[in-house]
């Protein structure tokens, strides 16, 4: 067959009806191109559709966490919130859903098991779980950075009698927590937003933690009309900000008191005087408002001890408050997390912790979790454990490149990608918010228009010049994963203390590769536009 012939069910299948793949729709659409997306989920919304354990909410600013694309949408739709929750973001995705008429492309509770690059034709082909097979010339995976679950395997897990829920896989239909003997594993941003919501209804909550957390309070609030109203004013300008900043964030609408340093000001220079008067003034910021902790690691553990006596004078119980300290690891290596009376959730009579570093889980019985100190009783088991963060999507579905390689094996030893988008082997396959990318590490939405915006044009030039294959070239990408180490030498995040989903170890057995690209959304854009500039140079095109 040649490549003429073929039939296509679309140019392009997106893979995921998350932000990423409702955005590519609707770029691709207007393009004039035909795309069908695939999604798993019986809703579209992906990690919003998921994750709607109690407390689930973003740690952005709403009005910031929502495109910029059309500003008739962005005036239109009312945020209540400082920090949107779960339900609130997910009735805004299926608005954009609707008000864009994207359903009608789009595949609910049709999962990708398999995309197999065929080489004759240079097309993809589909395989999924409903059977249904389709042929694209283009594959824009949007699988998401956070959206393959990390489930423990302790021994006896079939056997508990309870039940046992993860919070990445919450039940539409929610789960019976009223009364019961709760217990949860996991303190990282899911973990730390539901503890205190299921301690408010929980019979009684124990909190099984293996590493203590930084966590600052949210200081979350209702979205007043004038505060709206006054962003939406300068909405252009706020969006124009995002663009052009390190995080694809303006700051411009938070209620967090969020320190950063504003001056010169090193901890270790500082007096015992002054960093009281922090303290006082900040509490759990006065940590951050430092120069020197970013790159010093003498002058980090200082900043953490400011933390710490923070938890010191929060917790009231001194073991529990001890064991909640976090150690080991320095300041800024982990994503930080927002919360809403996390610390004070453990003044409660009801809730009780459990530090797995001295007393680790030994096995799940039929009627809780045995740690070395004994059984504990439970009638339901939260599993808050995290993700195999920005390569577990796409590892964990059969994608087979030039020769039937697969992706799996040849990321093997970490992801390999150009720009985070291309990846060689596999021509006409873009990743978003991929590994080399800056990903997690910049807000979403602006980070996606521009990023799919960027995929989108390329889609169109290359079928505007009859081009059926575009493949990373071997050299640029091998030059872009050395780039991308580089910019991240010498920060918290490499340190060698740091264990992070953003370097795989929370993962037992992944290779240890920091995953997204830390020199900021600007820089990774210019780089971009640079290659389009330049013909889409480092693809080989054909
Ligand atoms: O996952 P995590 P998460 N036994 O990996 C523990 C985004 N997010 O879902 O630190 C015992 O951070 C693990 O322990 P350790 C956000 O980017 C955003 O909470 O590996 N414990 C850790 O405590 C975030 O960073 C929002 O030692 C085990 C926890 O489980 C990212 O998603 C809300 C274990 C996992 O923490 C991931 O957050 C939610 C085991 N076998 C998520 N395995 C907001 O917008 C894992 N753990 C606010």
């Amino acid at each position: 067959m040649s490549t003429a012939d073929v039939t296509l069910d679309a140019d392009v299948v997106v893979v995921g009806a998350g932000m990423s793949g409702l955005y590519a729709l609707k770029v691709l659409r207007e393009r004039g191109l035909r795309a069908i997306v695939l999604e798993k989920a019986p809703g579209v919304g992906g990690t919003w559709y998921w994750n709607r354990y109690p407390g689930a909410r973003c740690d952005i600013p709403s009005l910031e966490y929502s495109f910029g694309f059309d500003p008739e949408l962005e005036q239109e739709w009312e945020w209540t919130e400082h920090f949107a929750s779960q339900p609130e973001i997910e009735r805004y995705l299926n608005h954009i859903a609707d008000r864009y008429d994207l359903r009608r492309d789009i595949r609910l509770s049709c999962g990708v098991t398999a995309a197999t690059f065929d080489e004759a034709t240079d097309t993809w082909v589909f395989d999924t779980e409903t059977g249904e097979r389709l042929r694209s010339r283009f594959a824009i995976m949007a699988t998401g950075g956070l959206s393959a679950p990390n489930r423990p395997d302790w021994p006896g897990m079939d056997r508990f009698e309870g039940t046992i829920v993860q919070t990445s896989l919450w039940p539409e239909e929610g789960v019976e927590l009223e009364g019961k003997r709760i217990g949860i594993v996991g303190t990282g941003s899911s973990g730390i937003q539901a503890i205190p919501e299921i301690a408010k209804v929980a019979g009684h909550l124990t909190v099984f933690q293996r590493t203590a957390a930084f966590t600052w309070p949210s200081q979350n609030q209702p979205l007043t009309e004038a505060e709206q109203a006054e962003i939406k004013a300068k909405y252009r300008q706020l969006r124009e900000e995002q663009y052009a900043s390190f995080s694809g964030t303006a700051g411009t609408t938070g209620a967090v008191i969020f320190a950063f340093p504003t001056d010169d000001r090193k901890i270790r220079e500082s007096t015992p005087e002054e960093r009281e008067a922090a303290l006082e003034d900040l509490g759990f910021s006065a940590c951050r408002i430092w120069s020197d902790t970013a790159t010093d690691l003498d002058a980090n553990e200082m900043a953490v001890e400011l933390f710490r006596e923070m938890v010191r004078r929060t917790v009231k119980d001194p073991a529990t408050a001890e064991a909640l300290m976090p150690r080991g690891y320095p300041l800024g290596c982990k994503r930080p997390v927002l919360d809403a009376g996390y610390f004070d959730t453990f003044n409660r009579d009801n809730v009780s912790l459990v530090d797995l570093q001295r007393d680790p889980i030994l096995e799940v019985t039929a009627s809780g979790v045995r740690t070395a100190q004994g059984l504990v009783e439970l009638d339901v088991l939260v599993l808050a454990t995290g993700f195999d963060a920005m390569t577990g999507a796409l590892t964990r579905i059969d994608v087979r490149g030039r020769g039937g390689r697969l992706l799996r094996d040849d990321w093997a030893d970490g992801p390999r990608t150009y720009l985070g988008i291309g990846t060689e082997g596999y021509p006409n396959l873009f990743i978003c918010v991929g590994p080399g990318s800056p990903g997690v590490l910049a807000t979403y939405p602006p980070q996606i228009e521009l990023q799919v915006g960027w995929m989108a044009e390329f889609v169109q030039y290359l079928v505007d010049h009859g081009l059926t294959r575009a493949e990373a070239d071997r050299e640029a990408q091998d030059t872009w994963c050395d780039h991308v180490n580089q910019v991240a030498e010498g920060t918290m995040f490499t340190a060698a203390s740091c264990n992070s989903w953003y370097n795989g170890a929370n993962i037992e057995g992944k290779p240890r590769v920091f995953l997204p690209y830390v020199g900021g959304l600007p820089v990774y854009m210019e780089k971009c536009n640079e290659v389009a500039a330049h013909g889409y140079e480092g693809f080989v095109l054909g």
